[in-house]
């Protein structure tokens, strides 16, 4: 589905534009800034489940290179586990963007944002 490993780095690199873009702009809310919206949220998190899922595709064999450490290939198995917490992260994020609590979107949120980072801090170069 890509021509050329560059070009899937060039999908994952720009999935995660718009994950960085549809994460951050939630921001203001968690931090009491806007007024929370819960129909909002919850549109903005059904994107973000929709590109949460995207990046991993172009993390598989052959796709080494961009910011990603050879460890993504070479430790497949943690990589896997980051990538496992950060769909649940994202799930339970959904969930808590459904519920229309703003107590438990923050966790949620909180938690989303952990998993970036952990994954980010152990596999991404700086
Ligand atoms: C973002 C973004 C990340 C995460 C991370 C959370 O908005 O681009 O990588 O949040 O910084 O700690």
């Amino acid at each position: 589905q890509f021509a050329k490993p560059e070009d899937g780095i060039d999908y994952r690199q720009s999935a995660k534009v718009l994950l960085a873009s549809h994460f951050g702009r939630m921001v203001p809310v968690i931090k009491g800034e806007v007024p929370y919206d819960a129909e909002a949220i919850k549109e903005n998190v059904a994107i973000l489940n929709t590109l949460a899922a995207l990046p991993w595709v172009a993390f598989g064999p052959g796709f080494e290179g961009g910011d990603a450490k050879p460890e993504v290939w070479s430790d497949a198995k943690g990589f896997e586990e980051k990538r496992e917490n950060f769909k649940v992260a994202i799930q339970n994020l959904s969930a808590a963007a459904d519920s229309s609590d703003l107590n438990k979107l923050k966790a949620a949120f909180g938690k989303a944002g952990q998993s970036c980072k952990s994954c980010h801090d152990a596999y991404r170069k700086d």
